[in-house]
């Protein structure tokens, strides 16, 4: 697939672009099976469930915000479903689906956003911190590709970052270094419509964020964010691609249903009837709004004969079971210590860290944080 996305006519236009599998396809055009389909959607159920679940904790004041996911899980599955085992994943902020999808123990998540540091990796997983700092995690990404082609493995890696992340330096960084010394890395970009407040074609003037990938000489595709199996066959491409020492740029097509983060009010800047065709070009491709990845895999697995009542009913139980031991997990940890903020960032802390420790314990002193958990 070409990173062509500025119309064109018939078939060759941007919908023409993008990969798409459900509501296209059977399970017979494709080389994904029926087990398959059936793990990508016990990970999207597992996944959704964690975020309800969290943004519920947040609520109640158990952490302090939450960027919630529901509607993109698709997109952390079907990557992560693509990967092998040795291979990395660095994630940003709103990449939990595939953290959870990669085996990251889901209460090591809900503890990194309650406030413990030590809590925010998956080294046995080979999964990285989630990235806050927009893009920085990029240049880490292509450094982590280009150390294991130094070191002769076969390793790649996969990054996550959404459609804001493109316009920071770190981005072009990232890309055009890994374009140089064809670094194994996919560039996995979470086009979900909106950068907080930004929506996407105030973001770029680039026709897609697929297309930028010519600039730094890779390919660029693009690809149904909300259906796990064809963001499967993409990211296995893409892999396959990296491996062989050809960096592509993915773009995922999605949409940020919630908002932005639970500190967030979308309301106040738009207006979801209004939002039509954001993440996509109307016309052919579906509303991203609308087009849930869990109820469109559910009616394709039946319809493929993969899944049917029984099945639906134990998924759901079993990930309902697993997200509310992962709370337990959690909650029996207890309160972070407020100095574990300070501690790790340098061997010998700094006067101006020692004046914001301070500050942390006066304010502590006259607030508590946790008055409003139950
Ligand atoms: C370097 C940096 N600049 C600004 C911010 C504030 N910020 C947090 S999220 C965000 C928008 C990011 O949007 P996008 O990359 O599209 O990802 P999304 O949140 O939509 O998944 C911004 C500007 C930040 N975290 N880091």
């Amino acid at each position: 697939m070409s990173t062509d996305g500025d119309g064109g006519d018939g078939d060759e236009g941007p919908a023409a672009d993008v990969h798409r599998l459900v509501g296209v396809r059977g399970l017979a055009d494709s080389w994904l099976g029926a087990e398959d389909a059936r793990a990508a959607y016990r990970d999207l159920v597992v996944a959704r469930r964690f975020d309800e679940r969290a943004m519920a904790l947040q609520r109640r004041g158990w952490m302090s915000g939450y960027p919630p996911h529901a509607g993109e899980e698709a997109t952390g599955v079907g990557a992560v479903h693509a990967m092998r085992e040795r291979d990395w994943l660095v994630p940003y902020y709103r990449s939990n689906a595939a953290q959870i999808a990669r085996g990251v123990p889901m209460a090591d998540l809900l503890l990194f956003r309650r406030g413990y540091p030590e809590f925010h990796s998956g080294e046995d997983h080979r999964v990285f911190p989630q990235a806050i700092p927009i893009a920085t995690q990029l240049p880490h990404a292509t450094g982590i590709a280009m150390a294991a082609d130094y070191r002769g493995t076969d390793e790649a890696v996969v990054v996550h970052f959404g459609d804001g992340a493109t316009s920071e330096g770190d981005f072009h960084e990232a890309v055009n270094f890994a374009g140089v010394f064809d670094a194994p890395v996919v560039f996995c970009c979470e086009n979900n419509g909106w950068a907080i407040s930004h929506p996407r074609e105030r973001q770029t003037a680039a026709p897609t964020i697929a297309a930028k990938a010519e600039a730094y000489g890779i390919d660029g595709r693009r690809v149904d964010g909300n259906d796990p199996l064809a963001v499967r066959e993409t990211m296995t491409d893409a892999l396959a691609a990296a491996r062989d020492g050809r960096p592509v740029l993915v773009e995922a097509l999605t949409y940020r249903r919630g908002p932005h983060t639970t500190a967030d009010d979308p309301d106040r800047y738009r207006d979801g009837d209004a939002d039509e065709g954001r993440a996509g070009d109307g016309g052919s491709l579906p509303d991203w709004r609308t087009a849930d990845p869990i109820d469109r895999l559910e009616a394709f697995c039946r319809g493929e004969g993969v899944l049917d009542d029984g099945d639906v009913a134990a998924i759901h139980e079993a990930a309902e079971t697993a997200v509310r031991e992962a709370v337990e997990t959690a909650e029996a940890v207890g309160r972070p210590d407020p100095d574990e903020l300070f501690d790790p960032v340098f061997a010998a802390p700094t006067p101006e860290l020692e004046r914001q420790r301070a500050d942390l314990h006066d304010f502590l002193s006259r607030h508590d944080p946790y008055e409003l958990e139950r």
